[in-house]
């Protein structure tokens, strides 16, 4: 059998959201176009260093922590100081909340209207291993007449007219969503493009996997615990499968693509979870709700939180809509 000629009409993640500009007709400034854009850039540039970490001396620790009071690695703030070199010169970013800066980054200056929160490298307790890392961004109209500061991102995630992440694994994917559902780009390195290759992502109804950080069990919660052992030990004899990588951009890949439910909950210890409101739990919220998903601290829906703090963290269940419905069952059931 004869091979198909590759394809010559590609959608590049340019072209992508230039289309999706053009579709909102004149009230589209093309301004957040320029943004993605700026962004789609900084990808490419983290996507190539992480894979020559090893070979370029980027591997171990730059030698400070960060305002979360962990390590930061070398390769942290190199992709810190990438993303936020790239959106400050994109004109287009007045506000900036980074994982790795304690506090709001404001432009000087700058007239940009939108505001931008991120974790440059997601995941990079993992990255000496070599296993899966990401970066996880959120996008913020700034409102008309406002000064420009840390008011312009203290609004719930339900406000984002953009959230995405990158994930640098097997193959380079950017998944984005800008309020009109959820598509998955793959780097093409020889071309240095972000090719549509998951076009309207939707998550499955429901799946077969749970992804929780199962050796906190001692500290957790009963309505957690009975909702892990429901699936563990279901009537139905079909138990869940366990997959967790410790990777939030590649946990909440997995669950996009395959369904099932990711979570990682306040418990006796961590009183409200691990996860970063602003640049983990809302970005991610934003795309599983947009791929048809639910996202529940367990007893609110995500997006409607409204955070104190940049770095503020809230718990997280993320996923299939049947499978968090039913977590949140044993939530309202211990009420
Ligand atoms: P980080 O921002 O310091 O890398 O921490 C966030 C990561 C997430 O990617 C992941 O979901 C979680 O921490 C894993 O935490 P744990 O090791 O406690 O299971
Ligand atoms: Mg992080």
């Amino acid at each position: 059998t004869e091979l198909e000629p590759p394809p010559t009409d590609l959608i590049t993640l340019t072209r992508h959201i230039l289309s999706q500009q053009y579709a909102l007709g004149e009230t589209a400034t093309g301004d957040l176009t320029m943004l993605l854009v700026a962004i789609q850039v900084t990808s490419k540039y983290i996507s190539s260093n992480v894979r020559k970490a090893r070979l370029i001396n980027l591997v171990g620790l730059a030698g400070a922590s960060n305002v979360q009071g962990e390590d930061q690695k070398k390769l942290d703030v190199l992709s810190n100081d990438i993303m936020v070199n790239a959106l400050r010169a994109s004109g287009k970013c007045s506000v900036m909340v980074s994982e790795e800066v304690d506090d709001t980054i404001v432009v000087k200056g700058s007239k940009g209207t939108y505001a931008c929160v991120f974790d440059p490298l997601d995941g990079s307790s993992n990255i000496d291993a070599g296993v899966n890392v990401g970066t996880i961004f959120g996008i913020y109209k700034v409102s008309e007449g406002s000064e420009r500061g840390m008011k312009d991102v203290l609004k719930p995630g339900k406000e984002m007219v953009a959230a995405g992440y990158t994930m640098y694994g097997s193959s380079c994917n950017l998944v984005l969503s800008t309020g009109q559902g959820v598509d998955g780009f793959t780097l093409d390195e020889s071309l240095g493009e972000f090719i549509l290759t998951h076009p309207e992502i939707k998550i499955p109804s429901r799946g077969k996997i749970y992804s929780f950080n199962e050796g906190n069990s001692m500290h957790f919660y009963p309505p957690v615990i009975s909702y892990l052992e429901s699936i563990k030990y279901p009537a139905n004899g079909k138990p869940y499968s366990a997959r967790y990588i410790g990777s939030m951009v590649a946990d909440v890949h997995r669950t996009l693509l395959y369904g099932g439910i990711f979570g990682y909950p306040d418990d006796k210890k961590s009183k409200d979870g691990k996860l970063r409101m602003l640049y983990e739990a809302f970005p991610m919220s934003f795309l599983i709700e947009q791929a048809g998903g639910v996202a529940t601290t367990g007893t609110q829906r995500i997006l409607d939180v409204i955070p104190k703090n940049i770095h503020g963290r809230c718990p997280v269940f993320m996923g299939s809509s049947e499978d968090v419905e039913d977590l949140k069952k044993h939530y309202a059931a211990y009420d």
